[in-house]
């Protein structure tokens, strides 16, 4: 451990100082949290079993009583909850308390199909402003702290949920939204806000147009920035620290386990930490379902553990990612997920190279004259699939070098990634520019 290392009793003077830091639940030994893990899980499968019908068969099916689960090991014996299933049993039918039971309803961003609807007692709502509050702490936000939140408010649970994160911690909130961004910087400005909270893509949008109205945020009082709810490379980490000058903490979260604050970063910016104490987190092969090594990629399982109203037994996130459990320099002891690669979905077979869009951005973040927007165009020619990428000119650069741009950024995909590509160079202004998650991927290809 380095010298930053937060003795405990450091910890302690934090939340004696008032500072929303639980020095017991994010620094128990491995051993206690694997105890109180198996507690959780034992009385989360009985939620589940008892009160939700998809859960007792699916149970029953495989020959499992909540009870037959004797050690966290045997959670390798509980059948997957997969998204598919919330859309089949749209709206409440997996529900474990009658809708008048429940505080809130959100729902998940699907791009395609039915919404998927989530719910919330008032205990898991006081659960998830707890856990977000322990996110923004450990990013470095403070009680005191103004709070800019540029999160979408509404079904999304990104806007609601750092909003009660950041009441619970203490902190004045601007509940901003997403949007009408030329306010979002003067108020950004004029209100001194210390945090943000916004998706990276649009961190960068805000940026952007700073820069057009004369604005340097790097002036601003911006410190930290809790940016998730997309993939995003460290290469773009880099760019928005440099463009906003503040420390940029990844949150990771999904509505169907929870919305933000799932897993963060703290200031070692050394992988998130997943809070144990109310999920439990495996690391599978998605292909045959068998646990990878530690420090592999795969694809995160996630277990609730404190969940009242939606209990989610092994959920397959799609989400590709890896663990570690190796001590963090700031003395908590849950594990860290290594940034989320991508989702399973958005993985690109390009002539037998699986390429997920977060490596190609890698590459694309800040070569010379080109801005950090991009999408990525996917199509079929014949039996194989053909990534067009689409980047856009940085202002003044002279049309003239658009081709020697399209040369380098296809050369160092190829030297890189090792796909080959064709690439072209748009003006300012014309890819998308986002205001909550960005749209990386045209997907051209025939459905079939
Ligand atoms: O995006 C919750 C959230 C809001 C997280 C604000 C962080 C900040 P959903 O709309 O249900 O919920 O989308 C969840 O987004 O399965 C990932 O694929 C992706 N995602 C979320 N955070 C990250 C991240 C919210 N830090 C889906 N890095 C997840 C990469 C992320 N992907």
């Amino acid at each position: 451990m380095g010298a930053t290392t937060m003795t405990q009793t450091e910890i302690m003077k934090n939340t004696a100082s008032g500072h929303y830091f639980d020095a017991h639940a994010e620094t128990m030994p491995r051993e206690a949290l694997a105890a109180l893990q198996f507690e959780r899980l034992r009385k989360t499968l009985r939620n589940a079993y008892d009160n939700v019908a998809l859960h007792r068969k699916r149970l029953d099916d495989a020959g499992v009583a909540p009870e037959d689960v004797r050690t966290l090991d045997d959670l390798r014996r509980v059948p997957f909850t997969f998204k598919t299933d919330l859309r089949d049993h749209y709206p409440y039918g997996m529900f474990a308390r009658p809708v008048s039971g429940l505080a809130r309803l959100h729902a998940s961003s699907g791009t395609t199909g039915k919404a998927t609807i989530v719910g919330y007692t008032k205990t898991d709502l006081d659960n998830w402003a707890d856990l977000m509050a322990r996110s923004m702490h450990a990013a470095g936000a403070r009680a005191g702290d103004v709070i800019h939140n540029a999160y979408g408010y509404g079904l999304f649970t990104g806007g609601l949920g750092a909003h009660y994160g950041a009441e619970r911690l203490g902190a004045t909130v601007v509940p901003v939204s997403g949007g009408s961004t030329e306010r979002q910087i003067a108020l950004i400005m004029d209100l001194g806000a210390r945090v943000l909270c916004a998706t990276p893509s649009y961190t960068l949008a805000m940026a952007e147009v700073a820069e057009q109205l004369g604005v340097d945020l790097r002036r601003s009082a911006l410190k930290i920035g809790l940016f998730g709810a997309e993939p995003w490379s460290s290469a773009m980490r880099c760019e928005i620290e440099e463009r906003l000058g503040l420390k940029a903490i990844d949150v990771y979260g999904l509505s169907e386990i929870m919305g933000p604050g799932v897993a963060c970063e703290c200031t070692a910016q050394a992988g998130l930490h997943g809070w144990e104490d109310h999920f439990l987190f495996e690391v599978l092969d998605p292909e045959t379902q068998v646990p990878v090594p530690e420090g592999n990629a795969g694809e995160l399982v996630i277990t609730t553990l404190t969940k009242q109203a939606l209990p989610m037994l092994r959920y397959r996130t799609r989400d590709i990612t890896k663990i570690t459990t190796a001590p963090c320099e700031c003395g908590r002891t849950h594990l860290r997920i290594l940034r989320i690669t991508g989702r399973s979905d958005d993985l690109l077979i390009i002539r037998g190279v699986n390429v997920y869009p977060s490596q190609i951005e890698a590459v694309l973040v800040g070569r010379p004259m080109i801005a950090p927007h991009y999408q990525l165009v996917v199509e079929r020619h014949g039996a194989l699939d053909h990534v067009t990428i689409e980047v856009e000119a940085q202002v003044g650069v002279d049309s003239k070098a658009f081709p020697a741009i399209a040369r380098d950024v296809a050369h160092h995909v190829k030297s890189l990634v090792g796909i080959t590509t064709d690439v072209m160079v748009r003006l300012t202004g014309e890819i998308p520019r986002s205001q909550g998650k960005a749209v990386r991927v045209r997907d051209l290809r025939p459905k079939e």
